[in-house]
């Protein structure tokens, strides 16, 4: 062994992970340097304390929690603090379209009914919407994986950034963790890599804090946080009456969220529950059925509150809670090659554990966290899967609805069977939209873009 290769097996020895150095002597110079800096890389004590750290949902005490009307009390605040510029838009945008056949970063993803528009252009609409209505800066985080990162990057460059200044964007790259078989070994993926994958949206939190986002924030004077998820058409991303809410001395909060009541109790969906007494996310694959299923006197679901992946954060909130969010594991199949013979194994069922950390596990570190309820038809309509429920086609009918009860609220006479799509740069609700630019009356074969 020469030197480097000893001083890699030593530090792997101590976690018993020496066997992704089988194939070293074989590697070419670029190869052994790959691998050293992916083992470099990787914090052994914490790969060594995630194990012990999962999610262990029989011991949880589950309650229902008490979930609040969203209205406009508050809007004042939430308008005087985006006008400060006391705002950002945190989008996670660390996932590639795998369920929905999209080869690129699923923020590229064509998403409107009529003109296409991707769902960064949404959200970077809404900002620059907001941005000249409130006569300030709203900058953007985007949470990108090692995967998408530079096609992320290349897509917002390429499109001028939808019309946002490039210094207010802020892109940063979340971490990635090694899956484990079943007896905790690491898994090569071929000679010279480990298998790894992205650490989950709850990495945002290292990540913001290890790419400087947090102290970037602090010198911009931002103090709150929207989070969004990249995949909502719908998600009102800088909503004033949410964001005053969320600074109210009534609520006096730490981390808000949004729900929406739950189609069934099948809906795949996290559900806002209290855990051991802390409002929670309980995970739609955590949460036991006969609490799924269970109804109240009138026959609704008890457990209703569905989350939608929209919260406020307090930056200073996120500056002090530490990086400790629990590891979630789930069995997956993993590429991987033998160790003997260097071939790829041929997988039938799941082999191995990745893990992940999930952002709404901040909640329960909250001094106070709240839920509110919003419409489903005003804010959420997401774009998962490649047909059924969650798919291009079902949140294309519902921007249409939404577009469709909008203008009809501003006058407009629409015959059934019209396309309307409206873009965030019109505004961020039916009440911005300008009267005088609305035509009187749209036909049943008109398709119109406002
Ligand atoms: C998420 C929630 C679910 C519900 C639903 C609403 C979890 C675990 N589940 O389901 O409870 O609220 O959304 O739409 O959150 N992402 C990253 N990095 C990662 C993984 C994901 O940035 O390592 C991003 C991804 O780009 C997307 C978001 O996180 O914007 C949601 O990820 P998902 O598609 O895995 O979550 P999903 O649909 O299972």
């Amino acid at each position: 062994m020469n030197g480097l290769q000893s001083k890699l097996h030593e530090q792997l020895v101590a976690f018993n992970q020496e066997h992704v150095l089988a194939f070293w002597d074989e590697l070419a110079d670029n190869e052994k340097e790959n691998l050293t800096i992916q083992i470099q890389s990787i914090d052994f004590n914490l790969f060594a304390l995630h194990q012990s750290k999962q999610i262990d949902s029989k011991s949880k005490q589950i309650e229902p929690c008490e979930v609040l009307a969203l209205d406009a009390t508050y809007k004042k605040q939430g308008v005087a603090s985006i006008e400060n510029g006391e705002i950002g838009i945190l989008t996670v945008a660390g996932g590639q379209g795998t369920r929905l056949g999209w080869s690129g970063p699923k923020g590229t993803f064509p998403a409107t009914p009529v003109t296409g528009k991707s769902l960064f252009q949404l959200i970077a609409e809404q900002i620059l919407c907001a941005s000249k209505k409130y006569k300030t800066t709203i900058p953007w985080y985007i949470m990108t994986s090692i995967e998408n990162d530079s096609a992320t990057r290349s897509f917002l460059i390429d499109n001028n950034c939808f019309g946002l200044k490039r210094t207010d964007i802020f892109i940063f790259t979340q971490g990635e963790i090694p899956a484990v078989d079943t007896d905790g070994n690491m898994l090569l993926e071929t000679k010279s890599n480990i298998a790894m994958n992205p650490d989950g949206h709850g990495g945002v939190i290292s990540a913001l804090r290890q790419s400087g986002g947090l102290d970037e924030m602090s010198t911009r004077g931002v103090k709150y946080l929207s989070y969004v998820q990249v995949d909502n058409p719908l998600a009102n991303a800088i909503d004033p009456n949410f964001i005053g809410l969320h600074l109210s001395e009534k609520s006096s909060t730490e981390a808000s969220s949004k729900c929406v009541l739950k189609i069934d109790p099948d809906e795949r969906v996290g559900v806002f529950c209290k855990v051991n007494g802390n409002l929670e996310v309980v995970e739609y694959s955590d949460l036991p059925e006969d609490k799924a299923n269970e109804c109240d006197g009138e026959g609704k679901l008890v457990y209703a509150g569905g989350s939608i992946a929209m919260h406020i954060f307090t930056v200073e909130f996120l500056q002090r809670i530490a990086d400790d969010l629990p590891w979630h594991k789930a069995n997956k199949k993993v590429p991987c090659i033998n160790l003997q013979t260097g071939e790829q194994c041929k997988l039938e069922s799941p082999n191995a554990y990745k893990f992940e950390k999930f952002v709404f596990d901040v909640l329960p570190l909250a001094s106070n966290s709240i839920v509110v309820e919003t419409k489903r038809n005003e804010e959420f309509a997401p774009i998962k899967n490649t047909t059924g429920q969650d798919s291009p086609e079902t949140s294309h009918n519902m921007q249409r609805e939404r577009a469709t009860s909008w203008l009809r609220s501003r006058g407009v006479d629409i015959s059934g069977g019209a396309i309307i799509e409206i873009s965030p740069l019109a505004g961020a609700c039916a009440e911005d939209l300008n009267e005088a630019e609305l035509p009187k009356a749209i036909g049943s074969d008109e398709i119109v873009v406002i």
